[in-house]
């Protein structure tokens, strides 16, 4: 299933974005962490070029902790890049956001030349949530579904120092189907691009793989009922959340629903979805399909 999802009002986010840019010092990119790779817009890169970027790996409440450290050494290893964990379920991040955007443009200091901070990222990962806390009121619009900031927005942390909240952009074309899956599950893709079925399909299969207790646990699936295709364990899910139509069949979109938010809200623990050499894999991979299909 290839998802694609580019709603028009991020057409000319993208060009508000390039307007901005020349004016911005430090751009943090906020991704989520559950899904590092699949929340980083390729846009962006090309538009900021070579600015300071600070990788806020987001919802880290959410997300493995041995594998946000991994993707944290993973993007630390540019010049250009900082990157830092997110979680904005609590409010400690403040001042230590603070500093770090100070101590990467230390010149940009006074009224006269204030520190201008631009808040970047996928639909739905925390920029605006980010954005409150820094300002340590509710300034910004939140809100848990995909595309509720439409347009830049400027906002005064103090007389020094600017932030900028934008809507969130995704890729315009989704060249790997994972990333589409993972964004998807993460809730930055609106509902109408999606098929909940699908989807739930996918989680169901990288959860029995990677994480088969969590799935048995949350569930009370026997070690026999999690070795089942993936969409008998849909239907075994559906049918003991009591999801059940008419004649008894399975009511599979609210199971699938079920378990897609289950996993949104963290209530089969703290997962992750791709690890950078799962990437690394799939990346080599795609370029020798592309390889092959040249050739022929
Ligand atoms: N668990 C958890 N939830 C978070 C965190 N940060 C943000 N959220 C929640 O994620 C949802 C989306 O947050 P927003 O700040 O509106 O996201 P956004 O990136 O501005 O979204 P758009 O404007 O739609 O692009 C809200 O329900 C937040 O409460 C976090 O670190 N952990
Ligand atoms: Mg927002």
């Amino acid at each position: 299933m290839a998802i694609q999802w580019f709603p028009g009002h991020m057409v000319r986010a993208i060009s508000d974005i390039k307007d901005l840019i020349s004016d911005i010092d430090i751009v943090i990119e906020v991704l989520d962490a559950r899904a590092p790779f699949s929340s980083c817009n390729p846009l962006l890169q090309d538009i900021i070029k070579y600015k300071k970027i600070i990788r806020l790996l987001n919802k880290s409440d959410l997300a493995d902790d041995t594998l946000t450290r991994e993707w944290i050494e993973y993007f630390s290893n540019s010049k250009q890049t900082v990157a830092i964990t997110g979680d904005m379920s609590s409010t400690k991040q403040r001042s230590q956001i603070i500093k770090l955007c100070k101590s990467l443009a230390p010149h940009r200091n006074s009224f006269e030349k204030p520190l201008r901070v631009m808040i970047s990222g996928i639909p739905n990962v925390g920029k605006s949530t980010l954005i409150n806390q820094l300002i340590g009121k509710k300034s910004a619009k939140t809100g848990d579904i995909p595309a509720v900031t439409k347009a830049n927005q400027c906002l005064t942390i103090a007389d020094d120092f600017l932030i900028y909240d934008t809507p969130g952009l995704t890729w315009q074309k989704i060249h790997y189907p994972q990333i589409g899956y993972h964004l998807a599950i993460c809730n930055s893709i609106g509902r109408n691009a999606l098929d909940e079925d699908l989807v739930a399909l996918y989680l169901i299969n990288y959860l029995k793989i990677q994480h088969p207790l969590f799935l048995q646990t949350r569930y009370k699936l026997s070690v026999e009922q999690i070795s089942l295709a993936d969409d008998v364990i849909l239907d075994t899910i559906g049918s003991k959340r009591g999801c059940i139509m008419a004649g008894g069949i399975i009511n599979r979109q609210r199971a699938a629903e079920i378990i897609i938010q289950d996993f949104r809200d963290g209530r089969m623990g703290k997962i992750s979805l791709e690890t950078p050499k799962m990437w690394e894999e799939w990346i080599s991979e795609a370029a020798a399909e592309a390889e092959t299909f040249e050739s022929e």
